[in-house]
């Protein structure tokens, strides 16, 4: 498919072309007005366990273009993992040893990167991971780690921001017998549903639009549209009452505080390592890209519900020039619609909660084996829009050196 690949290949160098309308873009007060217009059916991913051959769990992915269409008439060509965009939900056990073959079927090189798994350097699909074009790279590695969910995506160097912009991205979960016992909602696309967000922005033609402007190059990619699973103006048709969303920003730099529209409160379970000790109950919760969340929402038969994004309140003015600079920036920032949750016909008594989720370790500072000292640099400057004013400890990225090692 030579168009896709082109486009896929200059998109970060289109300029010009009249942008979609915002349509998404609607302020609180105009909520209203604008819920009619979430009414497609949230796209769920499909789950692939692999295969057991011997003592191992085989997943094989591949890497390909494809076309979607987030708007009707406009066809967008975008990049997938066993599909047109985004992948499946990998799904394993703890104590697996998996084995994940992944194969490029790309024109350009790429990796596949296992976020938040706890396994040695070699397997973890980082930029010294290349997958040349034709060529499958074999992942093998122990589940080591609890019941959580994670997720995957491109790390290629210097490509890792529009590969994920295009689709390559998905979730994975590992499941283990405690959380299993737990009797939280768990099945899969019924009580159990997982929401990838991002936010992309779209050229006349459907195509994508990615980042263009100083702006975008500075600050990162912010889009005008949201995607829900690759859904534009998406709804979920809610067939219980008590529901466990799984929410992943899979944003490039957008920061969302969410909550839903009626300021419900809702309880959260897990982050990013797994179950927490017990729920949390809140009415907002702020996620940065690549961050997770598990929540518990109970919905209500005859009351559907968004939910949005509100901005935080600007932190501009405080600290250094340089956050005085991200503040204005981010004062821009207005508050949107995300997804359109439909209430449940189901008005039986909502599942019971358990008021403890997992006992964890408790560390105390005897546990410390070793002090390191880590500070993020970010200097101003023409380096900057190339990406060469980030550092850590005065250093920027390089492929051949390893700053620190930290045994497990
Ligand atoms: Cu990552």
């Amino acid at each position: 498919m030579q168009k896709t690949r082109r486009k896929f290949l200059q998109a970060a160098g289109i300029g010009g072309i009249g942008l979609l309308t915002p349509l998404s873009f609607t302020g609180i007060a105009a909520a209203d007005e604008s819920a009619s217009r979430f009414n497609n059916l949230l796209r769920l991913p499909s789950v692939v366990e692999g295969r057991i051959h011997g003592d191992e769990r085989v997943i094989d992915l591949s890497l390909g273009y494809g076309t979607s269409e987030f708007f009707s008439g406009r066809p967008t060509p975008t990049v997938g993992i066993n599909g047109p965009y985004l992948g499946p939900i990998v799904r394993v056990q703890r104590g697996d040893n998996v084995k994940l073959n992944v194969t490029n079927r790309l024109s350009e090189p790429s990796t596949l990167h296992w976020h938040g798994l706890n396994l040695p350097a070699a397997m973890d699909g980082g930029p010294h991971q290349v997958i040349d074009p034709g060529k499958t790279w074999t992942s093998t590695f122990k589940i080591l780690q609890g019941a959580s969910t994670q997720w995957y995506h491109s790390h290629m160097y210097h490509r890792t921001g529009i590969q994920v912009y295009f689709g390559l991205a998905g979730l994975f979960y590992i499941d283990d017998s405690r959380s299993s016992a737990l009797n939280l909602p768990s099945d899969y696309a019924i009580d159990d549903i997982p929401l990838i967000l991002q936010d992309r922005s779209f050229n006349q033609d459907g195509s994508f639009r990615s980042a263009t402007s100083m702006h975008d190059r500075m600050i990162g990619m912010m889009g005008q549209f949201m995607l829900v699973n690759g859904t534009a103006f998406a709804r979920f048709k809610a067939q219980r009452r008590l529901n466990r969303l799984r929410i992943l920003n899979g944003s490039n730099a957008r920061i969302y505080n969410l909550e839903f529209d009626d300021r419900r409160e809702f309880l959260q379970i897990a982050t990013d390592g797994g179950l927490l000790e017990a729920p949390v109950a809140m009415r907002n919760l702020v996620l940065a890209p690549g961050e997770r969340a598990e929540i518990l929402v109970e919905f209500t038969p005859g009351k559907d519900v968004m939910m949005r994004h509100r901005p935080l309140p600007s932190r501009a003015g405080s600290g250094t020039a340089m956050m005085g600079m991200m503040g204005m920036m981010a004062a821009n920032d207005q508050p949107f619609d995300i997804i359109r949750f439909q209430a449940p016909q189901d008005s039986s008594v909502s599942a019971s909660i358990p008021s403890r989720l997992i006992e964890p370790r408790q560390w105390s500072a005897n546990d410390i084996a070793r002090t390191r000292h880590f500070t993020l640099n970010m200097r101003m400057g023409m380096g900057m829009m190339r990406g060469g004013g980030f550092g850590i400890n005065g250093r920027s990225m390089d492929m051949h050196r390893i700053d620190a090692r930290v045994p497990l």
